[in-house]
């Protein structure tokens, strides 16, 4: 198994009592990483198919836990690393974020840090929309229209 190859998901960015904190673990695994990365991270409203969406990326029908109720699931910012299915020697690893909107959580700036930390770490931002892009989507995606190109999925 190539180094920093990881058979589940594991928390990158913990969001607990409004405040993300890095987990060393997972810092540990980045660092063993040698070959070149692609980083392919997914933000959106809560509730919206984006962990669904991220484990099919990985092949995967299970991994990045999915959430059965209305609340929210995903919290921080997970991440799943593994060989790149079509790029040779490169570790792809797909990052996972807690849901946008969530009513319960009731701090915006929450989640502009968890969609400004998926932008800044990304290579590729998938924004997940269950409809048509609204006037917020189209907001928040000015600032990384300008440094990289989005996928809407
Ligand atoms: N019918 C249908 N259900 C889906 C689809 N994508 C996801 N689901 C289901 O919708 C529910 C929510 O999916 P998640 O992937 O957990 O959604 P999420 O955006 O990660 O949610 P948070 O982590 O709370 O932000 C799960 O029960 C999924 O199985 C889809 O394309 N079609
Ligand atoms: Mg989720």
């Amino acid at each position: 198994m190539a180094p920093g190859t990881m058979k589940s998901p594991m928390c990158l960015v913990e969001n607990k009592n409004k405040q993300l904190m890095v987990n060393p673990e997972a810092i540990c695994i980045l660092n063993n990483i040698s070959q070149p990365v692609v980083v392919v991270a997914i933000v959106g409203m809560y509730r919206t198919g984006k962990s669904y969406l991220m484990n099919c990326l990985a092949g995967q029908n299970k991994g990045f836990p999915l959430g059965c109720t209305v609340q929210s699931e995903t919290k921080g910012i997970w991440m799943w690393c593994m060989p790149h299915p079509t790029k040779s020697s490169h570790t792809l690893i797909l990052l996972d974020t807690e849901g946008l909107g969530d009513v319960e959580k009731g701090d915006p700036r929450n989640d502009d840090w968890i969609f400004a930390l998926a932008v800044l770490l990304s290579s590729t931002l998938v924004y997940n929309s269950m409809s048509t892009i609204n006037n917020d989507a189209l907001e928040k995606l000015q600032y990384p229209s300008k440094i990289q190109c989005p996928i809407f999925y």
